[in-house]
């Protein structure tokens, strides 16, 4: 296949309420759409960097740095697009910035799939019809109010119960989760690497909560400290910032810094690399579960196919488009088909339509690049 244009939106979407994370607080999704387009076929991918390094280097700007300078213009030069993975080589010249890789190949693997009229999810391998969603709570006000999105999340089904702390709001609050719901609700804590070695006391004292595991306690650039204070707490490790390859999952898994990995498909560079992630930890025998970064139904629909391959086990934070959005951009938009379960789509790509007068209404800036002019 020949890619004749590939058009990048920037949108603004308002969030129904604002998330915070140890990292700050976000009202509105501000981010890139890429589209790669080919005779009259458009495949879609979301960037899922944010407007600044907060949760790792990528910024909107360096990811739109990277494709306008470095991969479009190569990617619009190529004689011959066969497969996603032929992106391969020009990934490879540039170093790092994965969600900007991401982006592009998401769109690439999109158009693939529906000029070959096959689902995003059969292509990458996976087997699962429908998958089971969690959801990540952000840090609120005050206990009481996070106690009743607890509640409303348990409520409406939800397979596993996410929530973010920070130093100053962390034993207190889970501690009220289990003495108000229960020993058993399946929950777990993501810290984004806000602790350092000096808190293994501290976070010791999560260890009687029972909880599935805590997320990225230690910085977001380590490993080996993980695997120092795994050795002290029983509570299992999950990887999300560190991980950015299937060389890092190795290295983690290797000396014990995480008995579970969050795939995120914008942090490991795109869903080449995720499914190698996939396939090396299904075969050490660690589970695995698809991150969120607030994505939009687009991306969200790239993490639907993904969660459809067999090793992830544990739900991801693939949550409908309602726990977002008053209005998402994909027609239809993500629904749970029974309470905590995401039907996997059938149809070409990522199996989700634009709904373009919404889209149009998010967008806040469009450039087009194409293989004779740059508009
Ligand atoms: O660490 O998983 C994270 C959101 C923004 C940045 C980082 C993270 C998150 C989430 C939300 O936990 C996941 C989602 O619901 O999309
Ligand atoms: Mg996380």
């Amino acid at each position: 296949m020949i890619i004749e244009e590939i058009r990048i939106d920037r949108l603004e979407m308002p969030l129904k309420h604002p998330f915070e994370t140890s990292f700050g607080k976000l009202m509105t999704r501000d981010f890139l759409i890429v589209s790669a387009i080919s005779g009259d076929i458009t495949g879609y991918g979301e960037s899922t960097a944010f407007p600044l390094p907060f949760y790792n280097e990528e910024s909107t700007e360096t990811v739109l740095y990277i494709l306008k300078e470095l991969i479009i213009p190569q990617v619009l030069k190529m004689e011959k697009l066969e497969h996603p993975e032929d992106l391969d080589p020009i990934f490879q010249s540039v170093k790092g910035h994965r969600m900007a890789k991401a982006a592009l190949e998401g769109a690439v693997w999109d158009l693939y799939c529906k000029k070959k009229g096959i689902s995003l999810a059969n292509a990458l391998g996976g087997t699962k019809t429908e998958i089971d969603v969690g959801v990540s709570i952000g840090i609120e006000p005050t206990i009481e109010e996070l106690l009743d999105r607890v509640g409303s999340c348990i409520d409406q089904g939800y397979k596993k119960i996410k929530v973010k702390i920070k130093p100053g709001f962390d034993v207190k609050p889970m501690q009220a989760i289990r003495e108000r719901f229960g020993m058993d609700v399946p929950l777990m804590a993501d810290a984004n690497s806000a602790y350092t070695l000096q808190d293994i006391d501290l976070l010791k004292q999560l260890d009687p909560l029972n909880l599935m595991m805590i997320e990225q306690p230690l910085a977001y650039d380590d490993i080996i400290d993980h695997a120092t204070l795994q050795k002290e707490l029983s509570t299992p490790i999950c990887l999300d910032e560190s991980i950015h390859s299937v060389d890092d999952a190795r290295k983690a898994v290797e000396i014990g810094a995480a008995k579970v990995i969050n795939i995120k498909v914008g942090r490991v560079g795109g869903l080449t690399e995720a499914k190698k992630i996939h396939d090396y930890c299904q075969a050490m025998d660690i589970p695995v579960w698809c991150g969120g970064m607030l994505e939009s139904g687009i991306g969200r629909a790239h993490n639907i196919a993904i969660t459809s391959l067999a090793n992830f086990t544990i739900p991801g934070d693939t949550s409908p488009s309602d726990r977002y959005w008053e209005q998402d951009i994909t027609d239809p938009e993500i629904k749970f088909h029974k309470p905590g379960v995401i039907k996997v789509p059938e149809g070409p790509g990522i199996g989700y339509g634009i709904n373009e007068q919404a889209f149009n209404d998010y967008v806040v800036g469009t450039e087009t690049f194409s293989r004779t002019k740059t508009v």
